[in-house]
């Protein structure tokens, strides 16, 4: 019996009425390890999530996104058959029909408008099998440029920025383990008790040995409350406040001389720029206190060990890969980097987030970390598929940049998998619009999200428990989730439809994978070389060391669970780079008609567009949408809390609840982004792009806040038609 089908604990036992299935939360990048109880007697709750305690990363902790995230998987609004909308309505039909569907669709859109007309989406949340195959189908099966992700919008500011500083991209270079090593942690722009809550007590072990935290964030968050120092900074400002930072460290000198000469390039120039900087001008375009400022700056400075760690809200910025350079800088201007309790982190956001970014499904890359721009990159992947190197597709365009071109009509055929775009782009109007232009969408989903909703097809696709295959978490260590539950109703497993629709397409021997494991294998060989090396990392050895950090280039390598010992880089000469970071500030700056900042992210009890979440009662009880503004600015407006509130940028309006918070700036407003239709917030975020990571400024936007009778956007049309 293959191990896929071993997994299938219901199947083995078919008249049971209790079941358990040992599994993995699906949401986050802390992929903590649960058992399910399933009781069908009726003498019991229905389902009992607890964790595992034997797992090395959650050490036997769930949140509550984790302790219900058996409502999705379960419930009575999963998606059972395909749906072809006709006319307006969806109508069932058999898995034959739609691949027909599918096939005469595909195939006349690209004999009349080319192979580029057809275009591919993927998702963070896919196992590393699915992202590897995602990579695959769409260069191979479709022969398209044209394919990216949600990650875009998730990672790619601190991807490109580690890549360009230490010629290596993974998301933190040390494990939790060596947490409460630290003598000092800074925590930017990244609400870790909220997002990944079993992450937590790693920190509070650190503040036990004595550690000393700081907090740069807009807002007092759940984080926040462990912090020592609190830098309640502008939305958009943290390069200029590391270039504070940087000025302390510098005039009193602890700089880590020996390391910047010999495992650091550039290091004299970015002396010599921090020397230039102006404290008090800093302080003001900032709005922190130089006091704070200069006590973090010492404390960071002085520690002999320490972390970074930035999150969204220093990467989410038209210039968030500067950002994260510009903390990078500390790190190596302080020499804290290669050594137990020392190191950089960005905080991986989704389950897979990882491993979503390293095996081919962003516009320019291949598995293994692999440049699809190289020659030697693609005639190895070549290679590995069987095919001529001539025929793989050169680099596409990013996420938000198809919806471009789906609204030029370049773009007309698209197919998504795991993400719900129509609500997580920015200017989603705009991005809703363009969809509406395509000459057909599939979508592959368990659930019906506004994009399905939108959909020509939806095919119902699988969840995480009906799902085998590898994550790889926050720390680099690649993990393995087993299938444990029979798939509802017709319903398959994604990468059993990315394989059918290859096979309708004439692709069927590239494609002939009759487990995940056997996709895994052909990704070892992907990426045997390249930078994120699988190749040694094997489902057998993965259960048996629980988890195998990459890169692990052979068998007999052990993994590398702390990257750059002995101060040794990726790049050629084996050093790292930093790099003067000159003030910026967001791309749309306030003024008399939008006075405040909007900032956007998440809350404790929702995940992303909600869509999984919502089906939790237990979760949707304690959150409804708001938008959090401090009393003080309320009160200037005349808001009240919990009335309702309108808010305006220059690309749309919402009307949201308010809720008071004493603990945000004045000059700032925050608005979770988990819901969809009228209540999603990017209908008013700002699509101007980072130049080098084409992630989008979901983090700073101006906008005008009013109470209902005042300030909508028809309201102001009319008042300029009137002045015309
Ligand atoms: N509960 C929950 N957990 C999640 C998710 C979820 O949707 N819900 N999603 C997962 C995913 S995909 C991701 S990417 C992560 C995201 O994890 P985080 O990045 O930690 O989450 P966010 O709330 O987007 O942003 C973090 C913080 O950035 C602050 N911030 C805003 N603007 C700025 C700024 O200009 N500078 C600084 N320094 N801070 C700023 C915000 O106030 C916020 O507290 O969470 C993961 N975990
Ligand atoms: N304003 C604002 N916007 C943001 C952000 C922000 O901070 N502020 N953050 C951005 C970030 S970091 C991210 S990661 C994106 C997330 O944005 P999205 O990826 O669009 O959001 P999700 O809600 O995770 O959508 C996932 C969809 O895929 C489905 N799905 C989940 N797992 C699977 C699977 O295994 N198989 C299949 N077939 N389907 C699956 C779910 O049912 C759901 O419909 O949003 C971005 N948008
Ligand atoms: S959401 Fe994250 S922290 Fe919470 S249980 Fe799931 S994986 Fe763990
Ligand atoms: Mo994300």
């Amino acid at each position: 019996m293959s191990d896929f089908l071993k997994g299938f604990r219901e199947r083995e036992y078919p008249r049971q009425r209790e079941y358990h299935y040992e599994t993995q939360c699906p949401f986050c990048s802390m992929q903590c390890k649960i058992n399910l109880d399933e009781d069908r007697t009726g003498q019991k709750p229905r389902y009992k999530a607890t964790p595992l305690k034997s797992d090395p990363v959650s050490e036997g902790r769930l949140c509550p996104k984790g302790i219900y995230s058996y409502s999705h998987a379960f419930s009575a609004a999963r998606l059972r058959t395909p749906l072809l909308k006709v006319g307006e309505t969806f109508t069932p039909v058999s898995w034959e029909e739609a691949f027909d569907w599918v096939k005469e669709k595909i195939t006349s859109l690209q004999k009349n408008y080319g192979k580029n007309a057809m275009s591919v989406y993927g998702s963070g949340a896919l196992t590393n099998e699915k992202a590897y195959l995602l990579g695959k189908f769409a260069r191979v099966a479709i022969e398209t440029k044209y394919i990216d992700y949600n990650g875009r919008f998730c990672m790619s500011s601190a991807a490109s920025a580690a890549n360009q500083a230490f010629g290596v991209d993974r998301g933190m270079t040390n494990p939790l383990s060596e947490i409460p090593e630290a003598e000092c942690i800074i925590l930017a722009g990244t609400n870790i008790a909220e997002c990944q809550p079993t992450m937590m007590p790693y920190f509070r072990r650190a503040k036990a040995n004595g550690c000393k935290i700081i907090v740069i964030d807009p807002r007092e968050t759940l984080t926040s409350k462990i912090a020592d120092i609190h830098l309640k900074i502008k939305p958009g400002m943290d390069a200029a406040l590391v270039n504070g930072m940087l000025k302390v460290i510098v005039d009193e000198d602890y700089v880590n001389h020996t390391f910047l000469q010999e495992s650091v390039n550039g290091g004299g120039e970015l002396l010599a720029f921090a020397r230039t900087i102006d404290l008090n001008n800093i302080v003001s375009i900032t709005g922190v206190e130089k006091e704070l400022l200069v006590e973090a700056a010492r404390l960071y400075g002085r520690a002999k060990t320490g972390f970074v760690f930035t999150a969204r809200g220093v990467e989410q910025h038209a210039k968030g890969v500067k950002n994260v350079r510009n903390y990078i800088n500390l790190v190596l201007l302080t020499g804290k980097i290669g050594k137990s309790g020392c190191g950089f982190g960005t905080i991986t956001g989704q389950g897979n987030g990882q491993g979503g970014r390293e095996h081919g499904q962003k516009a320019d890359q291949l598995a293994g970390y692999r440049s699809i721009e190289n020659p030697e990159h693609r005639a190895h992947i070549a290679k590995v598929w069987g095919i001529e190197e001539a025929s793989l597709p050169r680099k596409g365009v990013s996420a938000y940049e198809m919806f471009e071109k789906i609204n030029e009509q370049e773009i007309r055929g698209l197919l998504v998998l795991g993400s719900n775009p129509a609500v997580s782009n920015p200017n989603a109007r705009f991005v809703k619009e363009a969809l509406k232009k395509l000459d057909f969408l599939i979508v592959i989903d368990p659930l019906l999200s506004e994009t399905a909703s939108l959909a020509d097809l939806i095919l119902p696709g699988s969840t995480y428990l009906e799902d085998e295959g590898t994550m790889t978490n926050l720390e680099g260590r690649v993990i393995l989730r087993r299938a444990v539950k029979k798939l509802p109703g017709e319903a398959k497993l994604d990468w059993k439809i990315l394989c059918e629709i290859a096979s309708v397409l004439g692709k069927e021997p590239y494609f002939s994978f009759k487990t995940a494991e056997e996709i895994f294998e052909e990704l070892r060989l992907a990426s045997s070389g390249g930078i994120a090396d699988y190749m040694g990392i094997s489902y057998e050895r993965i259960e048996k060391e629980k988890g195998v950090f990459w890169p692990c280039p052979s068998d007999e390598h052990r993994g590398t669970p702390r990257l750059f010992g002995k101060g040794i880089f990726y790049h050629e000469d084996g050093k790292a780079k930093v790099m003067s970071v000159p003030h910026h500030f967001p791309e749309e700056r306030t003024d008399e008609e939008f006075p405040l900042t909007l900032t956007t992210g998440r809350i404790l009890m929702h995940y992303q567009t909600g869509v999984q979440t919502r089906t939790a009662p237990e979760l949707n009880k304690t959150s409804e949408p708001y938008v959090e503004i401090h009393p003080d600015t309320a009160a200037d407006l005349g808001l009240t809390d919990k009335g309702l509130a309108r808010i305006v940028s220059r690309r749309g309006e919402i009307v949201l609840p308010v809720k008071f918070s004493a603990g945000i700036r004045e000059d700032t407003v925050f608005v979770p982004f988990h819901w969809e239709g009228n209540m999603n917030i990017n209908q008013l975020t700002l699509p101007e792009l980072d130049p080098e990571s084409r992630m989008p400024e979901f983090k700073a936007c101006a906008v005008r806040v009013t109470t209902l009778e005042m300030g909508s956007m028809e309201n102001q049309l009319e008042k300029r038609e009137v002045l015309v």
